[in-house]
């Protein structure tokens, strides 16, 4: 059956800030969106997700200085490479409809005209900022919200900042603000409206700072040259000119936005503040209608830290998803951490939750199944068969969890809905224990109870793979291909359970779903890729600057250059520096050479060795000892610190031997 379509709803993740790599924390975001997406879509709504990237701002144009390449290469570097942002949403199946860049041109003159509507309405107007600035956050403080003279949201050094620049009234708003966010369900989960309410409104929304002079890498303000617009108005903007809105690039803006009663932004905590106050208040000033929803999810925690790109403490999601399977990762993703809190990550508990949830219980129910189906019934389920009672509380259950699955999903708790699910497939396995469905197909009269018995399998099978489809897509695929079944009975408005009426069920055995991982095994391969990653970067070399000033050929022959066999070497007592080499040169008589290398070489590790020596320099004394010609060595320049190699040729070069 075709659904019906329910109505239009539209869904955000943060755009992204492309300074590096983006990492496992930014994949859960957009995995919890992309699996609301998906599920509105089932339920049948007319959904449109979006997702991006926020490329302006101080941070990225520091980045670029760095990296000696220009802002915009910096960018597209990080966006458009292979293994980039995009490339990593196509790899974890995300089904964005929209991917916005705030380069886009579109997007650029749209904000030139959103500053300019505030501007005219006498919202943004020109002042003095003083204050303190935090870079990494993009954020300015005042001196009274700082913590310990730190950064409040990150704990990092701020920077003092004193320039002509425009401002927003904020405080204009700060009342309706505060009944948004205290009369209303539009900041979700209720902790962070008293953290909103408390930190911020309470203490005196301060007008805030919405353009900069320091630096250029923004969107311009068009009436006044040099002020770039500050990045958050720039960024929280993308969120309806992706839509159309001051722009003839979309013209969705009216469908999803204007009469549009379902706006979902997932953002995770550190940037509610932005998403609860600012945008709201930006809107208020433009006169456009709010979004229905912000949801502040918390964060993946690596040793009880906040992964972040600027601490360097990422985990990769490639490495993952490559080892685990993109739906082993995203599901456990969304089972492992309560959406609205934080959770410490760890490689230990992704393997656990894919042994026992996804081998375990889910994997082996379904191959259980298809195969005693293909043994009993070559795989075809008929009509017929005769129910029991215990068919009746499955039943039961299978419908209680479907309610309970919906209810959680709606109010964004991914891991309590996915709970659910398990609680059915759990069920199912030990429906199958109690039923015992070998001994069942031992005697033809229990045929027909093993018909039931496989049926009813089946069908819990087809609903679970049902609601787990919006976080484990392919998965959710392979399994009702198993099962064979059609498009209508993949459909949302499938899920009641109807083991009899199901047509007939035709099943083919596939490939193992979700095999069982060594934990031991795995833990040491996942240390050494880590430990691959983390290995120094290659080392900077330099060499001497070449010389434009040339040697005569008839001077640069006069020199004497033998090669020379080491007989004794011996550090020179009181001295750090030198080597005391006694050397065979082929002439019979011992030649006593003194080198400034003692820091680079043992004297033993050079006995024995062939080296090449200038003979014909004067003799020159060194602690009181002749010293007759130089040995050779190479010199390059190694992260900063200088490296001495001796020259070293061929032991079957005799002694003595010229070199020309
Ligand atoms: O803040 N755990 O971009 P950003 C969970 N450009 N989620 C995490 C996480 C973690 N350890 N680390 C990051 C920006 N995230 C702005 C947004 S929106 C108009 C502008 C997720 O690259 C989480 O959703 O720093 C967080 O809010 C977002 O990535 C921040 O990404």
């Amino acid at each position: 059956m075709c659904n019906q379509s329910k109505g239009n709803y539209y869904i955000t993740t943060p755009i992204y800030y492309p300074s590096d790599k983006l990492h496992i924390g930014h994949t859960y975001c957009t995995v919890a969106t992309d699996t609301m997406a998906r599920y509105k879509r089932l339920q049948g709504y007319n959904v449109k997700f979006l997702t991006g990237t926020d490329e302006h701002g101080q941070k990225i144009e520091d980045k670029a200085k760095e990296a000696g390449v220009t802002p915009q290469q910096f960018v597209d570097n990080i966006v458009l490479s292979p293994r980039g942002v995009l490339d990593l949403w196509k790899l974890m199946n995300i089904s964005n409809d929209r991917f916005i860049r705030t380069t886009d041109d579109y997007h650029v003159s749209a904000i030139q005209k959103i500053f300019k509507k505030m501007y005219d309405k006498g919202d943004i107007y020109k002042g003095t900022y003083k204050g303190k600035y935090c870079k990494p956050c993009e954020s300015f403080w005042t001196e009274s919200q700082l913590v310990e003279g730190k950064c409040p949201d990150c704990g990092r050094e701020v920077q003092d900042a004193e320039e002509e620049a425009y401002f927003f009234r904020l405080s204009k708003y700060a009342g309706r603000i505060q009944d948004l966010l205290e009369n209303t369900d539009f900041l979700e989960p209720r902790s962070r409206v008293n953290e909103m309410v408390n930190n911020f409104i309470k203490p005196g929304l301060e007008d805030l700072c919405v353009s900069r002079t320091s630096f250029t890498w923004g969107v311009p303000v068009d009436f006044d040259p040099g002020h770039v617009v500050y990045v958050w108005i720039d960024a929280l903007s993308n969120y309806i000119t992706a839509l159309g809105y001051e722009n003839d690039k979309y013209d969705d803006y009216d469908q999803f936005w204007k009469s549009n009663p379902n706006v979902v932004h997932f953002v995770g905590k550190e940037i509610v503040r932005f998403h609860s106050i600012i945008w709201p208040a930006m809107l208020m000033s433009l006169e456009e209608p709010l979004p229905r929803k912000v949801y502040g999810h918390g964060w993946l925690l690596l040793d009880g830290g906040k992964m972040s790109k600027s601490k360097g403490n990422v985990v990769d999601p490639y490495i993952l998803a490559e080892r685990f399977g993109v739906d082993a990762l995203r599901f456990f993703l969304m089972r492992s951490f309560p959406f609205g809190s934080d959770g410490n990550f760890s490689n230990e508990l992704l393997i656990s939750t894919i042994n026992t949830d996804l081998a375990n219980s889910l994997g082996n129910l379904v191959s259980r199944t298809v195969a005693m189906n293909q043994k009993y019934f070559a795989g075809q389920l008929g009509q017929g068969g005769q129910s029991a009672p215990l068919d009746e509380e499955l039943k039961a259950l299978a419908q209680e969890v479907m309610a309970n699955y919906e209810k959680q999903m709606d109010n964004y708790q991914f891991s309590v809905a996915l709970a659910e699910v398990f609680r059915l497939i759990s069920r199912a396995n030990k429906y199958i224990d109690e039923t015992t469905p070998w001994v069942l197909a031992k005697r033809e009269e229990d045929k027909p109870r093993l018909l039931t018995v496989m049926k009813n399998l089946c069908e819990c099978i087809r609903l679970a793979a049902i609601l787990l489809s919006p976080v484990m897509p392919q998965a959710s695929t392979a399994i009702l291909d198993q099962l064979g079944v059609n498009e209508q009975g993949r459909s949302w408005n499938a899920r009641c359970y109807c083991a009899d009426e199901q047509a007939l069920w035709t099943t083919t055995p596939g490939a193992p779903l979700f095999p069982r991982i060594d934990m031991d095994k795995e833990l040491a391969a996942l240390e050494e890729i880590s430990a691959a990653a983390q290995a120094p970067a290659k080392p900077v070399l330099e060499i001497e600057p070449y010389t434009d000033e040339q040697v005569d050929f008839d001077t640069f022959c006069k020199s004497d250059l033998r090669a020379v066999k080491v007989k004794e070497c011996k550090k020179v007592k009181k001295s750090d520096k030198l080597l005391q080499f006694i050397l065979d040169d082929g002439s019979g008589t011992d030649r006593q050479i003194l080198s400034g290398i003692a820091k680079y070489y043992q004297p033993e590790e050079l006995i024995g060795k062939t080296l090449v020596a200038i003979v014909n320099l004067p003799p020159r004394k060194m602690m009181s000892r002749e010293s007759r010609g130089m040995l050779l060595s190479a010199i390059h320049t190694e992260n900063g610190e200088e490296k001495l190699n001796l020259i070293m040729i061929s032991d079957e070069i005799p002694a003595g031997s010229k070199l020309m």
